[in-house]
């Protein structure tokens, strides 16, 4: 009938959000299905309750936070309650009975005139459902304080579920320390776009940033101030800091990934400890952002005490399933050294309980095929990691050329590397991770990472500039289906993603690839 259709594979192109009036398919990640029906619009009122499902803690924690983030705009009071029945107008959160399509992590949304209805299998869901949500609603509901305007969500139902499992960002806290309130405000911005997985790159040849009791000398003489590019990165996390992050993770349904960079990269502790070198002799602090030159002993008995010390610790303050160890750029390293040392350190993470997560390069070293490797070449080949596929192992996708968000957009970039190449938007979101690595079927695809390294970054502001507009280009590589990509409505998709940043004083580049809104 008149007004209703489906948005799968067959996207907006003249977005009505020019018209400042959102669609049930302007959003991003671009989602499954979207059928609308105009004669079903809901307005959110003073009177609006949330209603989660009686029972589940996790409903209503989700539901909490869907409140917390319309009431600043909206000014309602917005009760989040359990109690079965209610006549008021409500935004409703409930787990199960769902189209079988849904998934562990998908979700089905509904809008009619006295509501909207989030059902998921999890949670994790629902949570994608409020995110959804957000998005369906008049960019003014990401301001911090009450706006005079009506909030409408389109009318109709959506069906939504990811395209893979894995949907990650990266933050490189060695080269330039970033401070717990600075990676919470990217775990909210990130959270937006359905993304899952936060890897942080805790330890480099620059600094050392996460506390360990066993080799305190890690933080005091590699964390402190002096360390990091140009030592301006100062700074490190405590366990209780550590601790707090997941927590604030969780609370997005988000799951922090920490990295210790080995056999190489590790400059940063073999300043800090003396034995860690082969002559013995401590190195000096490097702050430069040359590659490839440290190496751990690797014949040396101290430096597996000293690996085993720190992924125990690590372990044990991690409440997620991956412990990624690097392994790339080992070049000081020779592929026997390589090789003798990943054989010693990858059965100690199974030894904590964790799942090894390392650069493609620990492909060559034949790992158990629980090891999930980060392809991060630039010529989409790599016959280790195509092997390593067909044994059965998995890896996820972060070619340098696509999703290092550390790449500068163009020449006048003013923050930011070019050594794979400039990425504008367009190149950050046209390809596709079922069939970027030759010999590796979808099958073998975990999901998408995008890496922001921070050689060139200090500040949010540097971080929100790099991230925004080629982030969310990732994610929906992630979650959205291979049928509905399309660069025309992603980019118009994208264009009324400005003025939430706007809202959000969020740092944004203004690509001429987009019509910015
Ligand atoms: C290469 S990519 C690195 C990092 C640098 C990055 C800068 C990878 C696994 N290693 O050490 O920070 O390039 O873009």
């Amino acid at each position: 009938s008149a007004g209703m259709g489906t948005a799968a594979a067959t996207p907006p192109t003249s977005s009505t959000a020019s018209h400042g009036q959102q669609s049930l398919s302007d959003v991003i990640p671009a989602p499954v299905e979207a059928k609308s029906n105009p004669r079903a619009d809901f307005w959110l009122s003073p009177f609006t309750h949330i209603r989660t499902q009686p029972g589940s803690a996790e409903a209503k924690q989700v539901g909490k936070y869907l409140a917390s983030t319309l009431r600043p705009a909206t000014g309602y009071p917005l009760p989040v309650t359990s109690a079965k029945h209610s006549f008021l107008p409500s935004i409703s959160l409930q787990l199960g009975k769902t189209d079988p399509r849904v998934g562990d992590q998908g979700y089905q949304l509904d809008v009619t005139k006295r509501g909207v209805t989030i059902k998921a299998n999890t949670a994790d869901g629902l949570f994608s459902g409020a995110q959804t949500l957000r998005q369906l609603l008049p960019a003014q509901i990401a301001a911090d304080s009450p706006q005079p305007r009506i909030w409408k969500v389109p009318g109709g139902s959506i069906v939504d579920y990811p395209r893979f499992e894995f949907r990650g960002a990266m933050l490189d806290l060695a080269r330039h320390f970033h401070e717990p309130d600075e990676i919470k405000a990217y775990i909210d911005h990130i959270a937006a776009y359905k993304i899952n997985y936060l890897h942080l790159h805790l330890t480099d040849d620059q600094g050392w940033r996460i506390q360990i009791d066993s080799w305190p000398d890690l933080t005091t003489k590699s964390g402190g101030p002096g360390t990091g590019v140009d030592g301006e990165g100062p700074g490190f996390l405590t366990k209780a800091e550590y601790a707090d992050l997941n927590a604030y993770a969780a609370s997005r349904h988000i799951t922090i990934i920490p990295e210790i960079d080995m056999p190489g990269h590790t400059n940063a502790a073999q300043h800090a400890y003396a034995e860690l070198n082969c002559d013995g002799v401590a190195v000096p602090p490097r702050t430069d952002i040359e590659v490839g030159y440290s190496s751990l002993c690797i014949d040396s008995e101290i430096t597996y005490t000293f690996v085993e010390d720190v992924i125990r610790e690590l372990a044990e303050m991690t409440p997620g399933p991956y412990l990624h160890i690097g392994g790339d750029e080992a070049h000081a390293t020779t592929d026997e050294d390589y090789k003798k040392f990943m054989d010693r350190v990858m059965p100690m993470v199974a030894k904590y309980g964790k799942t090894i997560y390392g650069w493609d390069e620990i492909m060559q070293v034949d790992p158990p095929t629980s090891a999930v490797g980060q392809f991060w070449d630039t010529d989409g080949q790599d016959a280790d990691v195509a092997e390593a596929v067909a044994r059965g192992n998995k890896i996820v996708l972060s070619p340098a050329n696509k999703a290092y968000l550390d790449m500068k957009y163009n020449e006048n970039t003013r923050l930011g590397l070019k050594w794979a190449g400039f990425v504008e938007v367009q190149d950050a979101y046209d390809w596709n991770p079922g069939s970027h690595v030759q010999d590796v079927p979808e099958s073998g695809v975990l999901g998408v990472e995008a890496p922001l390294w921070s050689e060139t970054l200090r500040t949010l502001d540097d971080i929100e500039y790099m991230a925004f507009p080629r982030l969310p280009a990732i994610a929906e590589l992630g979650w959205s289906t291979e049928a509905s990509h399309d660069w025309e409505s992603f980019r118009q998709r994208l264009g009324a993603q400005g003025p939430r940043w706007e809202q959000q004083d969020i740092n944004f580049y203004r690509s001429p690839q987009v019509d910015w809104q």
